[in-house]
């Protein structure tokens, strides 16, 4: 079995959290979109759901799979969030925004009763920071945020090069919000909850990717089939 084959797995496992009627935010990423097309099949087969997209990309990818789109102007809450990470630690605190997304996937996320994460097994880890962090900040001033960024962290015992996100042309890539993402490279990030904060105080950042308290449960998906994981790490076999 291939990577692939877990995502989908996983995707498939997030199938059986869905009841009619839900409103439900729609994650981005390779994962994601797998659960976007498995439920584009649902749908077609008469499930009555409706959701909200956490990227253009996810929202072009509904449309094709015939997924019904709504917008959180619509419908403020919503019941269930189903989306990928790039790392997930055993409390369930995620880095997110590999796919530059993070700030859709933070606020629809948020505005959801329940999220569920999916992914296959590498995305798991003791400690979150392997992954470069994705921080979101606006273009006005960005060095000047980028720098800040790299006081707090190394306030926080943190170092690392931190660098401004860029397409094959060198131009710094622009997310849906018309942002810079930034990416911290600082290795093993101790204490998540302190970095998130110190983060969130700093001008000119737009959010970033640590989600802390948000996902419910992780369905991880390996050649072992999907575990469920909840938040203090206790694991049960689906
Ligand atoms: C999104 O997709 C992101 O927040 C995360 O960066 C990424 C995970 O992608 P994949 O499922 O392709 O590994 O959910």
């Amino acid at each position: 079995m291939s990577i692939d084959d877990f995502k989908r797995a996983a995707a498939e496992a997030a199938l059986a959290h869905v009841r009619p009627g839900m409103k439900l935010g729609l994650g981005t990423g390779s994962t994601a979109a797998l659960f976007v097309e498995l439920l584009g099949e649902k749908v077609s087969q008469g499930l009555d759901v409706v959701g909200v997209p956490t990227s253009e990309s996810t929202r072009e990818l509904a449309e094709r799979y015939g997924v019904p789109l709504t917008t959180l102007k619509e419908e403020p809450e919503l019941d269930l969030t189903v989306d990928g990470a790039d790392e997930i630690d055993p409390q369930l605190r995620l880095i997110k925004g590999g796919g530059a997304a993070l700030l859709r996937e933070k606020i629809v996320a948020f505005a959801s009763k329940r999220m569920i994460v999916i992914a296959d097994d590498s995305k798991l880890v003791e400690t979150l920071g392997r992954f470069p962090l994705p921080i979101e900040v606006v273009p006005f001033g960005k060095e000047t945020t980028r720098r800040a960024v790299e006081r707090v962290a190394r306030d926080l015992g943190l170092s690392g090069e931190i660098d401004m996100r860029r397409a094959e042309d060198a131009c710094p890539i622009v997310t849906d919000g018309g942002h810079y993402i930034v990416d911290g490279k600082f290795g093993r990030i101790d204490r998540p909850e302190e970095l998130a904060a110190a983060l969130a105080a700093i001008p000119g950042v737009v959010e970033h990717g640590l989600f802390i308290g948000l996902a419910d449960l992780a369905l991880v998906a390996s050649a072992n089939g999907v575990v469920t994981i909840e938040p203090k790490g206790r694991s049960i076999p689906e």
